[in-house]
């Protein structure tokens, strides 16, 4: 393919189609879409709506756009398209035109030795580009699914994705700025603002894992530019890490000599300090601490929950396993509710950051079926048959049930 003019290609302009109707409110986007769907949850009637450079997306809500991914394009490969990939954002004020080139990223704090900054163009040219495959999933992926049910963004399974990533290691834009011995954490800021509630989105990292060599500042997913609504030019990638900590639109770094405590890191994005980061459902957890690693998850991919599949015909069941970053070692199945496993093949890997593929064959009889898949990591931490529950609906990792009936 020829590439566009420079100007086309790095400048994005979030006008038209379904961000314009956004702006004038919710009325208009249901006049000008007619595609909805039914999530398997009380209130779970959404629109359909194609978002600049996105395909019909699910709409949890329009202002500002968040955006899942319809379940069903998990199955068609590991990669999920820029088009459908998730979107997430907790402020209303998100950057609707940015220049990609000469956008600038500032690097500053109290415990750098050398404050500076850098345009886009520059952070391309000057430093050795790296590339990734790594998923994307936010905390509260799967939250409505949660019994009791907690409040927060009703998500069903559509808010993760996984994509080849292309920038640089944040480590060598850091050693740039010459950390001092006191350095502590690593802020993170966007162009987005928040003027309500929690005010503008900043997230931080422990200098430690700021400086590991794989945290990176990238300007590429899957071979494209970044879509604006995914944090065009420049976004964190955080590897195994929830989705909160990818800051979008980055323009703002800062090294600091402690620990930073605004309110997207403390009260927001905290999970109870135990070792299920779990509580029993109506008590308040002891102590907490920031949001970290993904758990092991695994999901069907091919078959439907409520499916009807043919008795008597061999079936393929394929599907996706992830972790936190040790990779997948095994995936179980099951075909009689978890009364018997058996081990499931698993495909090629693509990182071990990177959904896995998994998939096994069987013949059913004429009757009901309850599959499931429990997927293990390389040190042997799985999932739980029963759900762990928390009051923020984060990390939901449940084994998950898919019934069909062959006839
Ligand atoms: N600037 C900015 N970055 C952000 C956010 C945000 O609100 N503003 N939300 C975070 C959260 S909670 C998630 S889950 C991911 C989602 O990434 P995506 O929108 O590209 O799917 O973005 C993260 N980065
Ligand atoms: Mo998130």
């Amino acid at each position: 393919m020829k590439t566009p003019p420079i100007d086309l290609q790095r400048r994005r302009v979030l006008a038209g189609g379904a961000f314009a109707l956004a702006g004038a409110g919710l009325p208009g986007l249901v006049r000008a879409q007619a595609a909805s769907v039914d999530l398997p949850i009380a209130n779970g009637h959404r629109q359909l709506v194609a978002f600049p450079e996105k395909r019909p997306l699910i709409v949890l809500t329009s202002r500002p756009p968040q955006l899942e991914t319809p379940f069903e394009v998990f199955n068609d490969g590991l990669i999920t398209p820029n088009d459908a990939f998730f979107v997430r954002y907790h402020n209303a004020a998100i950057p609707t035109s940015v220049d990609g080139d000469k956008h600038v990223i500032r690097i500053g704090g109290n415990a750098v030795g050398k404050p500076f900054q850098l345009t886009v163009a520059e952070l391309r040219s000057q430093f050795k580009p790296v590339e990734l495959v790594a998923v994307n999933q936010c905390s509260g992926n799967s939250r409505a699914l949660f019994d009791p049910r907690v409040q927060g963004g009703q998500l069903t399974n559509g808010a993760m994705g996984n994509a080849r990533w292309t920038g640089v290691p944040l480590k060598d834009v850091l050693a740039r700025a010459e950390l001092q011995d006191a350095a502590r954490q690593v802020t993170f800021n966007g162009l987005d603002e928040g003027v309500m509630g929690g005010g503008d989105f900043v997230k931080a990292l422990d200098v430690r894992h700021a400086m590991d060599g794989e945290v990176m500042i990238a300007w590429q997913m899957n071979g494209q530019d970044l879509p604006m609504l995914n944090g065009f030019p420049v976004r964190l990638i955080v590897p195994g890490y929830y989705g909160t900590y990818w800051v979008k639109h980055l323009s703002e770094i800062e090294v600091i000599d402690k620990t930073f405590e605004g309110f997207w890191m403390n009260p927001a994005y905290r999970i109870p300090d135990n070792d299920c980061a779990c509580i029993a459902p109506g008590t308040t957890p002891a102590a907490t601490r920031p949001i970290g690693r993904f758990n092991v998850r695994s999901f069907i991919t091919s078959v439907a929950d409520g499916a009807r599949v043919n008795a008597g015909q061999p079936l393929r069941v394929r599907g996706i396993a992830f972790d936190g970053g040790q990779g997948i070692r095994e995936v179980a199945f099951s075909v009689d509710g978890g009364a018997s496993w058996r081990e499931a093949t698993l495909g090629a890997e693509l990182g071990r950051y990177s959904f896995r593929e998994f998939s096994f064959g069987f013949v059913p009889e004429r009757g009901a079926y309850d599959l499931r898949v429990r997927a293990f990591n390389r040190s042997g931490q799985s999932q739980p048959m029963q759900a762990l529950w928390q009051p923020a609906g984060y990390m939901r990792n449940v084994v998950e049930s898919v019934k069909v009936t062959a006839a």
